[in-house]
């Protein structure tokens, strides 16, 4: 059994390198839905369709614990499949909670009271249908956490990155923030709310200033997993990983390489 770690395309690979280099004894199986890839314009209702088959599939591949590393998954699905009941002995989580707790300093599952949290006026920048969702802002309420949140919807990043054009990505990046800030001049803090951005996160930094806190998700992550799992040990076990696609294993895997920069092998899901 291998922990899971799910994207529609190559952005959860982010999350999944920091969870590789903080828990260096874990498998890990990562599942790229690259055929139905960009889930970010798609409406809620096919992406929790998606993203609800993807999961069943990795469970029926060993892995009992799946976390959506991705941020457009985790807003349309996370809460509905969760509600909905999941089969027994198996867990699903998402890459907001790491976040929002990384800014009240909580952990996954902790229960305690919100702390004070020391900013007010954040930046939230997030893909097409992540924004639209208010997810984020549900998650804020729902643990009573009194923060302004104004959201830039930043059409176009996912695809140049995913492209490789980074000159795109980082021209693209100035100008969700430019028009971030024509809402909302002085942002205390940024979440970068796809794991796309982990990428583009000193081009984010440069075009908010230093003054900006930036969070961004990949090691937020794997902390949280990494806590996670030291509650919850059963939830790994022995087992293989590895890396797999309902696209074209050739061309992802060139795109994964050339993404993380370092050789990576997909193989049919
Ligand atoms: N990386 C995904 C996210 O965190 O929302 C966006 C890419 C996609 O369209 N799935």
């Amino acid at each position: 059994m291998a922990v899971g770690i799910f994207d529609s395309g190559l952005g959860g690979l982010t999350v999944l390198k920091a969870a590789q280099s903080r828990l260096p004894d874990v498998d890990f199986l990562y599942y790229a839905d690259s055929a139905r890839a960009p889930y970010g314009v798609r409406d809620a209702e096919d992406i929790y369709n998606l993203t609800k088959a993807a999961v069943a599939d990795m469970w029926s591949k060993g892995c009992d614990l799946v976390i959506l590393a991705c941020n457009t998954a985790s807003a349309a699905a996370l809460r509905r499949m969760q509600e909905e009941g999941l089969p027994e002995g198996k867990r699903v989580l998402g890459v907001f909670v790491p976040l929002i707790e990384a800014m009240t300093e909580r952990q996954w599952g902790d229960n305690s009271p919100p702390r004070e949290v020391a900013v007010k006026h954040v930046a939230l920048f997030a893909t097409p249908a992540t924004v639209s969702s208010r997810a984020f802002q549900r998650e804020l309420a729902f643990r009573a956490i009194g923060v302004d949140v104004e959201a830039q919807a930043c059409g176009g990043i996912v695809d140049a990155i995913e492209d490789g054009d980074m000159i795109l990505a980082e021209a693209l990046v100035r100008s969700h923030v430019d028009a971030l800030k024509r809402k909302m001049p002085q942002p205390q803090a940024a979440i970068l709310g796809c794991t796309h951005y982990p990428l583009m996160e000193k081009e984010f930094q440069a075009a908010l200033g230093a003054e900006v806190k930036v969070f961004s998700q990949g090691n937020l992550v794997a902390d949280s997993l990494a806590d996670y799992l030291e509650r919850h040990p059963n939830m790994i076990g022995a087992g293989t990983g590895g890396y797999f696609t309902t696209g074209d294993p050739v061309r992802v895997s060139d795109r994964a390489t050339q993404f993380l920069r370092r050789e990576i092998r997909f193989q049919a899901a």
